[in-house]
């Protein structure tokens, strides 16, 4: 072999690996963020006393609907989404918590953004929504650059400021 047969079947190989490599890199963070939002818990509090926390299986038991929403914010126009998740009620009732007895549910999310939403909107049949997918993809995580693993999201707002990203837990006052 000529020393130029060598270099270029040794860049050859180079690349490969690189390509080999990173695939496999690629690989393992899609497998690891698949991981991260299938383990993300969202808890259920009442007067900021825990009462119980569900995993993503457990929630989309309580009956996952997909349904379009109009993500509206200050910087962008409005947009329609697919969003697939259950209504933020299910949860509740689930826990054993009877919303007419309070006046507001509050949901925080990561960063520490909180609102409240009065239980009448909660208890509505359409409106208040625990979500974890986006056109049949998962939110992801805000380190991913996503607004999940769970977001809430009220089907009637006309501005989204009143959606909570990154959503963690939902108590009740
Ligand atoms: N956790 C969390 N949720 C949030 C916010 C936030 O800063 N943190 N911003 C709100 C605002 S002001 C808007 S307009 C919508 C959409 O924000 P985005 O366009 O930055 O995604 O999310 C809302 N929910
Ligand atoms: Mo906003």
């Amino acid at each position: 072999m000529n020393k130029n047969t060598k270099i270029i079947l040794f860049v050859i190989i180079l690349l490969i690996t690189i390509l080999a490599l990173s695939l496999f890199i690629n690989k393992n963070n899609i497998l690891k963020s698949r991981e991260l939002n299938r383990n993300a818990t969202f808890s259920i509090m009442n007067n900021g006393k825990e009462i119980t926390s569900y995993n993503m299986d457990a929630i989309r038991e309580m009956e996952e609907i997909s349904f379009t929403a109009t993500l509206n914010t200050s910087t962008s126009k409005p947009k329609n989404h697919e969003y697939t998740g259950v209504l933020l009620k299910n949860l509740f009732i689930h826990a054993g918590i009877d919303l007419t007895e309070y006046d507001a549910v509050t949901i925080t999310g990561a960063d520490g953004y909180t609102v409240a939403i009065s239980t009448d909107k909660v208890l509505e049949d359409n409106n208040v929504y625990l979500v974890y997918m986006i056109e049949d993809t998962p939110l992801g995580t805000k380190e991913e650059g996503g607004s999940g693993p769970y977001q809430t999201i009220i089907r009637k707002d006309q501005f989204s400021q009143y959606w909570c990203k990154y959503a963690i837990y939902a108590d009740v006052r």
